[in-house]
């Protein structure tokens, strides 16, 4: 299956319009958003996803989400926003899944090398990741959604069965 993950969308309309518009057209089947959404009303712009995909939207929030509630209230009507808020484990087509905004380097280092996830996904650097560690765990970072710091606007598409993921310019 074709999983996007998609992180630091920080409000950016345009890029998050563009990305829906990517992911209808590549018929994705699943979208984790790894967080910094920020305004709730970043529901507006998610809601042109296919009614497919939105039935398979899952979000961690970022440390710039500030409205939890109003986030869970908007756009947790598309996006299921996980429990804590913060950790997204989860199984898609047999594959273990770890989501979190921000975890630091030796948990993701952790996290990887134990195989206990067969894909590490987080986002809070704005820095693409691709790595495959040498037990074939998938280290994901999709990079910043938004573009602001690094001024290249990215999300990723992984093949879950292939264990590789390809880096989307926006
Ligand atoms: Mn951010």
């Amino acid at each position: 299956m074709k999983l996007a993950v998609i992180s630091d969308t920080h409000d950016s309309r345009d890029n998050i319009l563009k990305a829906v518009s990517i992911m209808n057209e590549r018929k994705i089947d699943a979208l984790v958003h790894c967080g910094d959404y920020c305004s709730p009303f970043v529901k507006r712009w998610f809601d042109g996803l296919n009614e497919s995909i939105k039935e398979n939207f899952y979000g961690v929030y970022g440390n710039n989400d500030g409205d939890h509630v109003f986030l869970r209230k908007n756009l947790g009507q598309i996006c299921e926003l996980v429990e804590n808020g913060y950790e997204l484990v989860k199984e898609f087509d047999g594959k273990e899944i770890y989501a979190s905004h921000m975890p630091k380097q030796p948990s993701i280092e952790a996290l990887a090398t134990s195989g206990k996830f067969d894909f590490i996904l987080s986002g809070h650097t704005h820095a693409v990741v691709n790595k495959k560690y040498d037990n074939g765990v998938l280290v994901i970072n999709p990079g910043e959604a938004c573009g602001y710091l690094s001024g290249k606007a990215t999300f990723a598409i992984i093949n879950t069965q292939k264990m590789t993921a390809e880096i989307i310019e926006l």
